[in-house]
């Protein structure tokens, strides 16, 4: 008998964990969303607008066209939006690891549960001499943008407050993404 734990995550949701191991999954176009297991998972999306969220484990989620939401979750992820004003979340309160986004757009922003450090205030976080973003909790992204080059600066948009918890928003510098771009997705509608 398969073991199947429950519990809440930080944001409220309810995980369920299930069985270890490689796992392709699609989204569910009822659902709207994807949700990874312990192991690493492959998680691919559709058109419309979805959720992945790979959960434990190094995952591959490839969220094609539409306004989406990619979670990598705990283990080093490889993100990839595809089409569409997308939404890369990183929870601080966990271990997000080493994570990559292979094509972060003009148009996608990236969030965190807390303001990242801007070392001269000028709202815009650079990366500095490795390249790669590093975030308040240890874990790193490197981002390569959607036209093969490396994004090394990151300009902050602002803060939505949603059930008790502020969402920083990041996007490229000089891109019109920001805040709306989170707060018009079905980001929090998804999470309710
Ligand atoms: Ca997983
Ligand atoms: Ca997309
Ligand atoms: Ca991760």
């Amino acid at each position: 008998m398969a073991d199947c734990v429950l519990r809440l995550g930080k944001r409220g949701t309810l995980l369920r964990e299930t069985e270890l191991g490689s796992n392709r999954l699609e989204v569910d176009p009822a659902a709207g969303q994807s949700w990874g297991t312990l192991g690493a998972d492959t998680l691919v999306g559709t058109a419309a607008d979805e959720f992945l969220y790979g959960y434990d484990g190094a995952d591959r989620l490839s969220a094609g066209a539409g306004r989406d939401l990619l979670e990598g979750g705990r283990g080093d992820d490889i993100l990839s939006g595809g089409a569409g004003a997308d939404v890369f979340m990183f929870d601080i309160d966990g271990d997000t690891g080493r994570d990559r986004i292979v094509d972060f757009g003009t148009g996608d922003v990236l969030v965190t549960t807390e303001l990242l450090f801007d070392a001269n205030g000028d709202g815009v976080v650079d990366f500095g001499r490795d390249r790669v973003l590093n975030l308040p909790n240890q874990g790193t992204v490197a981002i390569t943008g959607d036209n093969g080059g490396r994004v090394q600066r990151l300009e902050y948009d602002g803060f939505v407050d949603e059930g008790g918890i502020r969402y920083f928003v990041y996007s490229k510098v000089g891109s019109a993404a920001g805040v709306p771009t989170l707060t018009e997705s079905r980001f929090f509608d998804l999470l309710g």
